[in-house]
């Protein structure tokens, strides 16, 4: 519901704003290696969420993997991965590098 809400405020903003203001998101996929617990997960979380452009993460520990909502322009994949690795972890993307 949560998803399907915020798609509506994007849209209604593809609406409103003028052409050059709007920026895209997109999701991208990361898989985390070296995630144990919980507070892992906690810990890739906020590293992923104090990248600038960044304005949703979903981190699960039983698959290893990282969702995140972007702006590519402003934290292009490098820059995700960088932080996860800053955080102690590895992360390589599922996709191709953007
Ligand atoms: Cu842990």
């Amino acid at each position: 519901m949560r998803l399907k809400r915020e798609r509506r405020v994007e849209m209604a903003r593809v609406r409103h704003a003028r052409p050059e203001c709007y920026r895209a998101s997109v999701n991208t996929s990361l898989a985390i290696s070296g995630m144990t617990c919980n507070g892992c997960v906690k810990h890739v979380e906020s590293a992923l969420r104090g990248v600038e452009g960044v304005t949703a993460v979903q981190v699960k520990l039983a698959d290893g993997s990282a969702s995140v909502v972007h702006d590519p322009e402003r934290s292009p994949i490098s820059s995700l991965i960088a932080a996860v690795v800053d955080a102690g972890y590895e992360a390589t993307c599922h996709a191709a590098p953007g």
